[in-house]
């Protein structure tokens, strides 16, 4: 096949798959559905991001710069379009952010024009990931997301020990980024998420100590934090708020998904847990309720996840993992209730593509307050059922 044959094939393939349509997979469970095709994979990011279309200086048209992944975006609703900020993995290993918008927020999402040039903060990161977007009511839009270096620390034959920080930049228009000091720390930081609001008229963040760059050893769970100039960001006194727990789907740790979502009922939240097992760890995603007036007292939680690995999303490069770090709800609009405000979820699986989920505030305020708790036995997961069977008798 000629250089124009090959090029006007690969196009005719990229233009049909950034333009098929998504479909819900129904029946759902009430809680949440989910939809056949994921979002985004590494064969969404545009040709002339991989490509060199010049036959002169690429004869073969072979791809000159390869993509390996693209998962665990940020989303916003920016000016009447729903964007996320998909983390990107390259052959080569390094992460960086990409804006993709869609007007549905379903399908058809298009990248914009380059990939995000996030500003280096000290020492230039090895690696970028997991940005968090929120709108905070100071009036900028902020991204917190892992920041990776090497560990100076470690011994000179160990080439994997690495740091993980919280670094943060601050945007209008999600293209030009200021880059503000990364968080200080008493631990290394992953999984740091930024509330949308002020506290006594301080920042607040969820953050997630970890000992090591894996294991979260002391560090025991979702914690919340003030910090007093986000322009100079230091985590004094980290609270656990929700804590990891013994034979639970967080039990070897946890982390705050995206900016929680205000609600007449409390701040609601979502996370992702990890438990070890004979495959590896495993990712799911777990919802839980704050109080409006005190966003670190939680007030509901349903036991177990309410979205975990399924079919195609089991298995990738990091197998067995959903993570989500974006979510949007719908504005509020006159006329529409509450309860009836759709949210749209954005979850990578596997660390390898992303896909979308839709519910709205009412279906996970009553999957909240309504689905049964953990016991923490076995006895009260039946208990559970039976009290169930019960109330059913007679319907
Ligand atoms: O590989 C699974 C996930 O591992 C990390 O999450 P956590 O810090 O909670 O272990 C992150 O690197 C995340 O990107 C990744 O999806």
């Amino acid at each position: 096949m000629n250089f124009e044959e090959r090029l006007k094939e690969l196009k005719a393939s990229y233009d049909g798959l950034i333009n098929r349509k998504n479909v819900p997979v129904l029946p759902d469970n009430g809680i949440v559905t989910r939809y056949e095709h994921p979002i985004i994979t590494a064969a969404h990011i545009p040709l002339e991001w991989r490509y060199d279309f010049s036959p002169e200086r690429n004869p073969y048209l072979q791809e000159r710069i390869g993509v390996n992944a693209a998962f665990n975006a940020g989303a916003i609703y920016l000016n009447g379009k729903y964007v996320i900020a998909v983390r990107i993995e390259g052959t080569d290993r390094k992460s960086y952010f990409a804006i993709a918008e869609s007007p549905n927020g379903i399908d058809g999402f298009r990248f914009r024009s380059r990939p995000i040039t996030m500003p280096e903060y000290g020492e230039p990161a090895t690696n970028i990931y997991d940005m968090r977007i929120t709108a905070h009511e100071d009036g900028w839009i902020y991204g917190i997301f892992c920041v990776e270096r090497k560990d100076p620390k470690a011994h000179e034959d160990d080439l994997s020990s690495a740091v993980a920080c919280a670094g943060i930049a601050r945007t209008k228009d999600l293209d030009n980024w200021e880059r503000l000091p990364d968080l200080v720390s008493r631990t290394q930081q992953r999984n740091v998420v930024l509330h949308p609001e002020f506290f006594d008229g301080k920042y607040a963040l969820y953050t997630r100590p970890q000992d090591g760059f894996i294991e979260t050893g002391s560090g025991g769970g979702i914690c919340w934090t003030l910090v007093d100039d986000i322009t100079h960001a230091k985590a004094k006194k980290e609270t656990v708020i929700d804590p990891r727990l013994y034979h639970t789907i967080k039990e070897a740790k946890n982390g705050e998904g995206p900016a929680p979502i205000r609600t007449s009922r409390g701040w609601l939240h979502l996370a992702h847990g990890v438990r070890n097992c004979a495959a590896g760890l495993r990712y799911v995603l777990y919802l839980y309720m704050t109080a409006l007036d005190k966003p670190w007292e939680v007030i509901a939680e349903p036991a177990g996840y309410f979205l975990a690995p399924r079919g195609e999303e089991r298995v990738g490069d990091v197998s067995n993992v959903l993570f989500c770090n974006g979510w949007i709800c719908d504005p509020e609009k006159p006329g529409t209730a509450e309860a009836d405000r759709n949210i749209r979820i954005y979850y990578g699986s596997c660390d390898t593509r992303m896909h979308i989920a839709t519910s709205t505030v009412g279906r996970l305020l009553d999957y909240c307050f309504n689905a049964p708790s953990d016991g923490l036995h076995t006895g009260s997961s039946v208990e559970n059922i039976n009290r169930l069977i019960s109330a059913n008798q007679g319907l």
